[in-house]
């Protein structure tokens, strides 16, 4: 209890060692991770969070240098999750590099890290969830999520986001791809990078049209399309003006309460069925008296399968206990969480 509370104390004075710590654990889901995040998420809550995806190759990783350049020259602090799966290869190293070799090199406002795709389904999107956490509560300013928008986990990653900017890039219908990737709709801000590029002007157009279809109501959020060279920084301010901006119209509409509340439903949603699946596999001691059960004494399937997911929700103190419970107990009887939940 002592060592959660100082590392998360540690992660809050914003102590590099301390934050890297902590991410190495989200990404392996260490034992005693998720009482440190608990302690964070209470202390979260300032940063604006900012998700930038899109194809592999549009440039992202270029585009969230210079918006780190940028914002850093502003005097905002940020931190960089770099969730594309790729990058456990090439990107995030890459990204990493781009840093270390720019004007961002050693300085302390600015905290880097990719996390790779492992483990249970919704894996990746937990743990980007959790180190955005951990990154607000360390101080930072900004928090920018860079995602390649191919699989729904990549996109889901996005769930963690306030602010989500969707990169195409000239020429080969790049447009019309975002749309396929259902990344259309989760664009708050359409970025056209490589501007530089022949085409542009006509991308910018296509998306334009695109978005006239739906035009917003009264009050709502008008997408705009903004065209940058993140490799020069050309357009890296105003894409800036926007993200600021969505941000105050996020505070102003009640959409940004909406978006946290979504936000927070995934995260106990992920949380929920991590906790069922961990009872859900062989070795467990309730799981293997439930199939002890069934095959041996002709027990019903269904019941020990409603009695393991109550279990499994109910969690907590009776975990310590599952060994010692006799097989037939009536869990719904002896626990209160259980019963109350009908
Ligand atoms: N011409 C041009 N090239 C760019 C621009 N931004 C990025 N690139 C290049 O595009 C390639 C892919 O960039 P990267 O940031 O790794 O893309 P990511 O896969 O989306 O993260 C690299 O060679 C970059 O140097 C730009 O604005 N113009
Ligand atoms: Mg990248």
């Amino acid at each position: 209890m002592t060592a959660t509370a100082s590392l998360a104390d540690r992660v809050v004075a914003g102590e590099q060692a301390a934050i890297a710590r902590l991410l190495t654990r989200i990404e392996r889901r260490s034992p005693g991770v998720d009482e440190v995040i608990s302690a964070l998420v209470r202390r979260a809550g300032r940063a604006h969070v900012v998700g930038v995806t899109g194809p592999p190759g549009g440039g992202k990783s270029t585009l969230v240098s210079a918006l780190a350049a940028q914002y850093r020259r502003a005097g905002r602090t940020v931190g960089i999750i770099a969730v594309d799966p790729s990058s456990v290869l090439s990107g995030g190293a890459i990204l990493g590099d781009r840093i270390r070799m720019s004007a961002l090199a050693g300085d302390a406002g600015v905290f880097i890290r990719s996390i790779a795709t492992r483990g249970a389904p919704g894996g990746l999107p937990r743990a980007a969830l959790d180190a955005v956490t951990t990154l607000d509560a360390a101080g930072k300013d900004v928090v920018v999520l860079e995602t390649v928008g191919v699989g729904q986990a990549e996109v889901d990653v996005i769930t963690a986001a306030q602010t989500v900017a969707v990169v195409s890039v000239p020429g080969m219908g790049d447009a019309v791809q975002a749309s396929k990737a259902g990344l259309l709709e989760v664009a708050d801000v359409h970025v056209v990078n490589k501007s530089d590029r022949d085409g542009a002007a006509r991308t910018v157009a296509e998306l334009t049209d695109m978005l006239r279809l739906a035009p917003p109501a009264p009050g709502q959020w008008q997408v705009p399309v903004v065209s940058t060279v993140a490799a020069t920084g050309e357009g890296v301010g105003d894409l800036i003006e926007r993200f600021d901006g969505h941000r105050a119209w996020l505070a102003d509409s009640g959409e940004g309460q909406r978006r946290a509340r979504r936000t927070t439903a995934a995260r106990i949603r992920w949380i929920a069925e991590q906790l069922v699946a961990d009872r859900l596999r062989a070795g467990h001691p309730d799981f293997d008296r439930a199939v002890d059960e069934v095959t041996e004494r002709g027990g019903d399937p269904v019941a020990a399968a409603r009695r393991l997911v109550q279990r499994g929700l109910g969690a907590g103190a009776e975990d310590a206990a599952a060994g010692s419970d006799p097989p037939d107990s009536d869990p719904a009887g002896s626990d209160p969480e259980g019963s109350a939940r009908r």
